[in-house]
C-alpha cells in the first residue's frame, strides 16, 4: 500500500536524516528565502556552488546536488508553479514537482525522501489544494515504484500539518 510509506511530520527539513530533502526553489536555483534560504543556510557553500553549475531549473522539474554539511546526502531541488488562480496549469505543474522529484530520487538510489510544502509559502498556493495534489501525486508515484522506502513530508506549522494529515487519513480510508 503506498500510504503506508507516506509520513507526516512537522518540523524542520534540513535536520532530516534521510537520504534526500526536497527544496522547494526558484527557477535560477541561486537561494532565496523561506526553506530554499533555510537549506542554503544549513547545506553551506557547496550546495550553492553545485547549483550554479546546473543552469537553472523549470517550473514543474527538478534537479539533484549533495547537501554539504545536512544530514541528507542530497538535496533535490524543484521549482513550483507561482499560484495565480488555478487556471494558469498550477496544479499540472505542481503534481509534476512530485512525480519529477521523486524521479530524479529513484534514478540517483535514494530510498527515503523528504518534501516541504511546495508553493505554500511565497508562492502562494492554497494550503488545501497543493495538499491534496501533494499527498495524491506521491501516492501515485509509490504505487509503481517500489525502491522508495519513505517518503515524510516535513512541514512548517500545526495548521498545514493538520491539513496535510488530513489528506493523508483520506488516503487510507481509500
Ligand atoms: N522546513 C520545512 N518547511 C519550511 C521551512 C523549513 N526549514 N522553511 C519554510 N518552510 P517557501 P515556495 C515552509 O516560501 O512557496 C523562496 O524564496 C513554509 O512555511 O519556502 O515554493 C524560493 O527561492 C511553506 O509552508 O516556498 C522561491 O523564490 C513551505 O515551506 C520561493 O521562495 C514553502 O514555502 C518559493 O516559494
Amino acid at each position: 500500500m503506498s500510504h503506508s510509506r507516506i509520513e507526516i511530520a512537522e518540523g524542520d527539513i534540513c535536520t532530516q536524516a534521510v537520504d534526500a530533502i526536497v527544496n522547494a526553489a526558484a527557477e535560477p536555483l541561486l537561494g532565496g528565502g523561506g526553506v530554499d534560504g533555510a537549506i542554503h543556510r544549513a547545506g553551506g557553500p557547496a550546495v550553492l556552488e553545485e547549483c550554479r553549475k546546473l543552469q537553472g531549473c523549470k517550473t514543474g522539474d527538478a534537479k539533484i546536488t549533495t547537501a554539504g554539511n545536512m544530514p541528507a546526502r542530497y538535496v533535490i531541488h524543484t521549482v513550483g508553479p507561482i499560484y495565480r488562480d488555478g487556471q494558469q496549469g498550477e496544479p499540472e505543474l505542481l503534481a509534476s514537482c512530485y512525480r519529477r522529484s521523486l524521479e530524479v530520487a529513484v534514478e540517483n538510489g535514494v530510498k527515503t525522501i523528504a518534501f516541504p510544502a511546495v508553493s505554500c509559502g511565497v508562492f502562494g498556493y492554497p494550503i488545501p489544494a497543493a495538499a491534496g495534489i501533494a499527498v495524491d501525486s506521491v501516492a501515485k508515484f509509490l504505487t509503481q515504484d517500489d525502491t522508495i522506502t519513505c517518503v515524510r513530508f516535513v512541514l512548517f506549522g500545526q495548521t498545514t500539518f493538520n491539513v496535510f494529515s488530513a489528506c493523508h487519513a483520506r488516503l487510507k480510508e481509500g
